[in-house]
Parts: C-alpha cells; sequence; structure tokens
C-alpha cells in the first residue's frame, strides 16, 4: 500500500482493520436534520447509515458537543478520531457539523476529523471539507441505478423541492457519484457504506462496488440491514427481511480484493465514545461534564508513544525473523 496512505489509516480505527485494537473514535451527536428518507430509518433514532437503529443519541450544540469532545480527549488514551455521524446528516446540517469541526481543531489540534453522510449535499461542501482538514469521509452508496433506488428512497429534498420516485433516486445517485470523484480529486480518504437488503440490493451491490471502486473509494464497508417491526421504519413494518450472516459474509468475500473491505464495523450510534469494542458512551453524557475543560493531551501523547514502540518493535521483530 501507498505510504502516504498508510500514514493516513494507521490510527483511524474504521479505516484500518489493524488500528481498531489501537484506536478510539468519538462521535458528535450535533446534526439532527435530513434531506431524504431512507426506507430503513426512523428518525427518532440516529441515522441508520451509521448507526444501529433501536437507540438515540442526544442532540448536542456544537458547544456542548466541543465540551464533550475536550473531556473525551483528556480522558480516552487511545481517541484518534472526532467525527459527526448524524443522528441527521453531517453534510445537509452542515452549520452544525462545520462550526464543530472548527472549533474541535482549534482546541484539540492533535485528531483526526471524519464525517459520514448521505451525500445529496455534500459537492457544495467539499472545498470546505479540504479547507477543514476533514480527512477522511464515509458515504452511504445503496445503488447506482435509480430503478433500484426508488425502492430505498421515497423522496429526497433537494435545491428547496421534494422529489418522489425515480427522480429522487437519479439526482441521489449523480450527487453521491460526483460527490466522491471531487473527494478522490483533492486527495480525501473515501469509506462506501452501503446497507444490504436482501432482494432489493444485495445482488446490485457488486455493481456498486465496480462503480465506487472506479472512482477511487478506499474502501468499502457492506452492513447488514437492521429491520424490526417496533422500530417503525417502512422496511420493518412491510416484513423487509434482513441479511443472514452467512449471506453477508458470502457478499464481502465476493468483493474482497477490489476495494478494501470492512469487516469490523459496529454500526455504532451517533454519540458512541471509544474503541469499537468498548463503548465508553456513558460516562461522557452532558450532565457529567463540568461546564468548562481545557483539554489535557497527557494520556493521549503517553499511549500514542507506547503504541509506536510497540508497533516498531513488531515491524524490527517481523524483519529479522528467520
Ligand atoms: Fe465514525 Fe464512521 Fe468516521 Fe468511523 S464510525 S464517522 S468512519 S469515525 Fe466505523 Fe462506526 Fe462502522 Fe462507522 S465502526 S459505524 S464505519
Ligand atoms: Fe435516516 Fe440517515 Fe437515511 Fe437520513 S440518511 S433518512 S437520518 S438513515
Amino acid at each position: 500500500m501507498d505510504p502516504a496512505i498508510v500514514e493516513k489509516i494507521k490510527d483511524h480505527p474504521c479505516f484500518s482493520r489493524e488500528a481498531h485494537l489501537y484506536f478510539a473514535r468519538m462521535h458528535l451527536a450535533v446534526a439532527s436534520a435530513c434531506n431524504i428518507q431512507c426506507n430503513y430509518c426512523n428518525r427518532k433514532y440516529d441515522c441508520a447509515n451509521e448507526s444501529r437503529p433501536g437507540v438515540a443519541s442526544r442532540r448536542l450544540t456544537p458547544d456542548q458537543a466541543v465540551r464533550r469532545a475536550i473531556a473525551a480527549a483528556s480522558q480516552v488514551p487511545q481517541l484518534s478520531v472526532v467525527g459527526v455521524a448524524g443522528p441527521g446528516d453531517a453534510c445537509y446540517d452542515w452549520k452544525k457539523t462545520k462550526a464543530t469541526l472548527v472549533a474541535i481543531a482549534r482546541e484539540i489540534p492533535d485528531v483526526k476529523l471524519c464525517i459520514s453522510t448521505n451525500g445529496l449535499a455534500l459537492p457544495e461542501h467539499v472545498d470546505e471539507v479540504v479547507d477543514m482538514n476533514v480527512g477522511h469521509v464515509t458515504i452511504t452508496i445503496n445503488m447506482v441505478d435509480p430503478t433500484i433506488g426508488r425502492k430505498i428512497y421515497p423522496w429526497i429534498f433537494y435545491n428547496g423541492r421534494r422529489y418522489v420516485g425515480i427522480e429522487a433516486s437519479r439526482i441521489l445517485h449523480e450527487r453521491q457519484m460526483l460527490g466522491l470523484e471531487m473527494l478522490t480529486e483533492r486527495g480525501i480518504l473515501t469509506k462506501v457504506n452501503s446497507v444490504m437488503i436482501p432482494g432489493v440490493n444485495d445482488e446490485h451491490l457488486v455493481q456498486v462496488n465496480k462503480s465506487v471502486k472506479d472512482r477511487g473509494a478506499f474502501m468499502h464497508n457492506i452492513v447488514p440491514l437492521i429491520s424490526e417491526p417496533s422500530h417503525g421504519t417502512y422496511y420493518g413494518q412491510t416484513g423487509q427481511r434482513c441479511p443472514a450472516p452467512f449471506e453477508l459474509t458470502a457478499l464481502r468475500d465476493r468483493l474482497e480484493g477490489t476495494t478494501e473491505v470492512m469487516r469490523h464495523c459496529r454500526q455504532c450510534r451517533a454519540d458512541a465514545v471509544g474503541l469499537l469494542s468498548d463503548d465508553r458512551a456513558n460516562e461522557f453524557t452532558m450532565d457529567q461534564l463540568a461546564a468548562a475543560a481545557t483539554y489535557d493531551s497527557g494520556k493521549r501523547h503517553a499511549y500514542r508513544q507506547l503504541i509506536e514502540r510497540d508497533r516498531r518493535g513488531q515491524t524490527l521483530e517481523a524483519k529479522t525473523r528467520p
């Protein structure tokens, strides 16, 4: 792999399988508005493109989010990434996403910034994404064929009006592809998440993989549809089934060798904090935070040095092994 890419992913727990053992992410639930409707989403919960439905995060103002990030960055040594992944869409609710991430970059300059989006409002913000030094973006792309898209998206809201049917999916598709191309051209590492919906887009995701690879996506993360009647989503109420684990594995296996395939996603909530395997969100609720906090980088720096030493040791051992 290109050393510049290795450098970008080595401490991002989602973009590198190895890094998720050592490094943690934090989500700030500031972006509550959304501009599309997915048939697997109930807006009572977080954005189901990036989160598991059934758990709702408390919406934060950008100021509250920054306080929460300062507390977590001071106390969670493994923290390396701060992201906005809902609870709606990070690019549509852009003012809040931008205000939050600009303040984080100022207060905690040594964390990576990440966003996750459905892509519809992405193209108009790509230049700001670059200026803000957001190095990692995830776009949820479930189709590249609007006839399939119309079974997933009943409507979108774009340029001040609502579109339905095939027109909605055509616009969404064009914006997603444009956003991905713009990010790639600017050197932003982009991951594509796709929700696997049996009988709707499962076979089609092979074609999605090819299209996003051709446009420079670094990684493809196939996540299983989660669809319970109690979640109150269209799919939940109409009996749309979820993929079985073996179906998910078989699809991921088919895509292996094209883009990188993510297999360690935890479908985190929009306020997750900690290692992917050890969520500490409950330790950082607003009630527990001091009114004003100052960032203390001590624990994170000490931990990072330890990991660097450990990694250097492993490389040396591999080189000298007979
Ligand atoms: Fe968050 Fe997403 Fe950034 Fe990771 S999560 S915005 S890329 S920092 Fe990671 Fe969580 Fe899976 Fe997302 S495990 S749901 S892929
Ligand atoms: Fe729900 Fe996310 Fe889809 Fe918006 S983009 S409808 S929040 S799953």
